[in-house]
């Protein structure tokens, strides 16, 4: 396939041709391959209602072999941090197969283009539906993509990153194509509903990927479910938001336009999630309504001292104790997720949050508390004061930051040896997962708290 980023365009193979374009996502948990990913749906959809629309064809491809099978012209890459390293070796894979343009995108190149490596020709930076257009168009016609912005290219070896692409409206963005979709086992039809999140936390890296906040309007929202359930018939949603029920204004909108529509307890929103600081009883009354079973929130340490570097004050631990109950008083199960090792978080720190999941998971069965290892994903400050340390590097082995890792094996990164050494540290999640699990098991079916 020709590239024009130079002036000379390589060959004419497309002339008049439909253009070939493959999807492929790489994760390092076997489990999450299949899940289903709104983001190529969303790419699709703006190319089809571009005047590419008409020329071209589509895949979303689950494994190189796929990939290369299907000869694409256009091979779309896109990957978080962990499974980068894997990205690259399929790129490499399919590249040595297939003449093709590679192009990457998604989280990990947005945060950290300096890493692009040179089996991909073009990186696609930041909110993509309409560079996507605009880069495939060029491609097409042969024309420099030199001047798009929201791209990352290396010129004689050198990174060159154009101007930021402006975000465009939610209520603007196309419809998503679910393309191939493959439902969780619930059936549920994943949407999005807002981009970027209320907050800034120092560990996560939606600051810098895709602030400001923005909503989709609560009649589109409605719009998209209505559109869904009348081509296949699901009537069951989860939101994959970072946050989607940040007010109470917000949640009584999405159950009135339901209601006018007669769709309110046919059309059920199963799962969401919330910052714990913003929930009330009105709010979770309407959740109720809305049918929610699961909602998840970010606990991260029920130690104040490690909270308030995660989140830097804004968030109480009071806060957490009000949602749980909340919740539980309406029978809505919280995933709540817990992050262990911040930098300088010391055993008795541990020991906090520890015995505060312990308390609240014997109450209620309704209260569960998922694991994760504090790591530095890039565009969070956390990475920014890591990289700054000297312990982090743009060709680092990015397979290393694994959230959920393998406590069996050490090929993790690890940033809190100083305080609280390797062995330990696993040691104690591995306690505290399996006491969390007797604990469950114990209240099974306990919905009191
Ligand atoms: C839903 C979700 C999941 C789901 C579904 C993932 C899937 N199948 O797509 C599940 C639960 C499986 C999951 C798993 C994980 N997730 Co997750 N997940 C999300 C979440 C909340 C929404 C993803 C989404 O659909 N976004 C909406 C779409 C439209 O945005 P997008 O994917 O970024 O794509 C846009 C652009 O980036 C661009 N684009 C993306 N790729 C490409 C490729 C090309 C070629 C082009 C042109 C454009 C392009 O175009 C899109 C449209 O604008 C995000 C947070 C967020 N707000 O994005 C976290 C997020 C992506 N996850 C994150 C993490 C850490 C993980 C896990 C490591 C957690 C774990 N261990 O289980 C794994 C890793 C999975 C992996 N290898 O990708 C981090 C990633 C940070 C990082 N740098 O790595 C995020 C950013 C959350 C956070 N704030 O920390 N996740
Ligand atoms: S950790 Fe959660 S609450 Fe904090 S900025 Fe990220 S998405 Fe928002």
């Amino acid at each position: 396939m020709g590239l024009s980023g130079n002036t000379k365009p390589n060959n004419n193979k497309h002339e008049g041709k439909i253009m070939k374009i493959a999807f492929i996502k790489t994760f390092l948990n076997p489990k999450q391959v299949y899940t289903h990913s709104v983001t190529f749906d969303y790419l699709i959809a703006s190319l089809l209602r571009s005047p590419l629309g008409g020329i071209i064809e589509t895949k979303i491809c689950f494994s190189p072999g796929e990939v290369i099978d299907y000869k694409p012209d256009i091979v779309c890459c896109s990957t978080a941090t962990e499974a980068f390293m894997r990205m690259q070796e399929f790129a490499v894979m399919i590249k040595k197969e297939v003449d093709c343009v590679m192009l990457l995108g998604g989280t990990h190149i947005t945060a950290v283009p300096q890493t692009l490596p040179d089996i991909f020709d073009i990186a696609v930076i930041g909110e993509a539906e309409q560079t996507i257009v605009d880069l495939l168009t060029c491609i097409h016609n042969k024309t420099s993509y030199k001047e798009i912005p929201g791209l990352a290219y290396k010129e004689n070896g050198e990174l060159k990153i154009t101007e930021k692409r402006k975000y465009m409206k939610m209520d603007d963005l196309p419809i998503p194509v679910y393309k191939d979709i493959k439902y969780e086992k619930s059936g549920a039809v994943p949407i999005l509903t807002t981009r970027g999140c209320v907050n800034i936390c120092s560990h996560c890296s939606e600051q810098r990927i895709w602030r400001p906040f923005r909503v989709l309007s609560s009649e589109k929202l409605v719009d998209v479910m209505e559109t869904h359930y009348k081509q296949s018939g699901k009537t069951s949603f989860l939101y994959l938001d970072d946050i989607s029920f940040y007010n109470l204004k917000r949640v009584q909108s999405i159950r009135d336009i339901l209601k006018e529509r007669g769709l309110l307890g046919k059309l059920r929103v199963t799962k969401g999630a919330i910052n714990s600081e913003l929930v009330t009883e009105p709010i979770v009354v309407i959740l109720k309504e809305l049918g929610l079973k699961l909602i998840g929130f970010g606990l991260e340490s029920a130690c104040p001292e490690i909270l308030e570097k995660y989140k830097m004050g804004r968030v109480k631990v009071s806060d957490f104790v009000n949602c749980m109950k909340l919740l539980g008083k309406y029978k809505i199960r919280n995933g709540a997720s817990t992050v262990w090792g911040y930098p300088g978080e010391t055993l008795d720190n541990m020991k906090e949050t520890r015995d505060f999941l312990y308390e609240w998971n014997g109450k209620n069965s309704f209260y569960t508390f998922e694991q994760y290892v504090c790591q530095p994903l890039p565009g969070s400050d956390l990475w920014d004061m890591l990289f700054e340390q000297g312990k982090l590097s743009y060709d680092m082995d990015f397979s290393k930051i694994q959230i959920k890792p393998d406590y069996t094996k050490d090929d993790w990164f690890y940033a809190n040896e100083d305080n609280v050494p390797r062995e330990t540290f696993v040691k104690f999640i591995q306690e505290v997962s399996k006491e969390l699990k007797k604990i469950r098991k114990e209240t099974k079916g306990k919905a009191n708290g």
